[in-house]
């Protein structure tokens, strides 16, 4: 605390303009843009930071944690927080809160965009279009998904509601999860079997050590040469190497993916192929729903200042 207003480091690049968050950390405290500060500024600034603001796309390990010797609150602008080092966290007794819930209805929409997207090859039909080529050529043949079979690897909080929309385009649902869950769908032992029955794999697993690469090369060909990958979870969850593999040879059908391993960079072998349908990790990014998770963060900030219960505190960490 300095001058009597808490502190706020915010991790999150200040060149983001469209981030919704930013102009609102002011309205609680004095905030400090990490990426801008010198390493003396940072210096003295450090001790007297109350409130570390990060995004799931950015790492907060125990290194960042050390910093900042006097923090109280450690902010997750999203629902994932595999790049925070949440058992440090916890060890330091600090809250710590993530945005889950407010973003599921976009993130599993963008998995039925992306599955639309890849089996009726929209990306393709647009530039198709544009290039002027209808008048001459016929535009190959799509695959339907009403019908089909839809495996939701991970039915959490999202992967419910892609559940839920599949069913509305009328497709089988198969899942896996950790433990049994009260729904009429058909739950899986393990992924590579969800992989074998589905047409369409949809990977909603949150990123852990425990899976890692967990669609390797043998869920990929269980998946066989019909079938259909879909990531809107994390790209750590899938081996690339053996994905762009199973592209090249056609030992699956295709892949939609919004998130990558080593993103914002893609593998350029990615770029090539005519199968995959590529996304920035836009699953949250829609005016709607990144106003309410700048909320969420808001609110959780300003209860845990004000020594009340977090609404969401990340699993691991106290409420309050
Ligand atoms: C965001 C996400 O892209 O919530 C998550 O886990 O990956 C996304 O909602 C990200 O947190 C915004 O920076």
């Amino acid at each position: 605390m300095l001058e009597g207003r808490p502190l706020i480091m915010n991790l999150i690049a200040s060149r983001i303009t469209t981030h919704p968050l930013l102009p609102r950390l002011p309205e609680i405290g004095r905030v400090f843009q990490r990426d801008e500060l010198t390493p003396e500024a940072l210096a003295d600034i450090a001790p007297h930071v109350d409130v570390l603001v990060g995004a799931s796309n950015l790492k907060v390990p125990k290194a960042e944690l050390d910093l900042y010797p006097n923090l109280r609150i450690v902010a997750d602008f999203g629902v994932g927080y595999d790049g925070f080092d949440v058992e440090e966290i916890a060890r330091r007794n600090l809250l710590c809160a993530h945005t889950p819930d407010v973003l599921s209805e976009d993130v599993a929409d963008l998995a039925v965009g992306l599955m639309l997207s890849i089996t009726r090859r929209l990306p393709q039909a647009d530039a198709f279009v544009r290039a002027g080529r209808w008048p001459k050529e016929n535009f190959p043949l799509g695959r339907r998904i009403a019908r089909r079979r839809i495996g939701v690897a991970g039915l959490g909080r999202i992967g419910r509601v892609v559940a839920q929309r599949a069913e509305a385009f009328r497709m089988e649902v198969g899942y896996t999860s950790q433990h049994p869950k009260d729904v009429p769908w058909r739950r899986f032992e393990d992924v590579k079997s969800l992989a074998a029955w589905a047409d369409v794999l949809v990977v909603v697993i949150p990123a852990t050590p425990e899976t890692h690469h967990l669609i390797n090369a043998e869920v990929l060909d269980a998946l066989g040469p019909e079938g259909y990958l879909v990531n809107i979870a994390r790209g750590a969850l899938v081996d690339t190497a053996a994905l762009i593999r199973a592209l090249e040879e056609k030992r699956i059908a295709g892949a939609a993916l919004d998130v990558f391993e080593h993103e914002p960079e893609v593998e350029a072998e990615f770029r090539k192929l005519e199968n995959v349908v590529l996304a920035p990790h836009i699953g949250s990014a829609t005016v709607e729903t990144r106003c309410a998770m700048a909320d969420l963060v808001c609110e959780n900030i300003r209860l845990g200042l004000a020594g009340k219960p977090l609404l969401t505190p990340v699993p691991g960490t106290r409420r309050a």
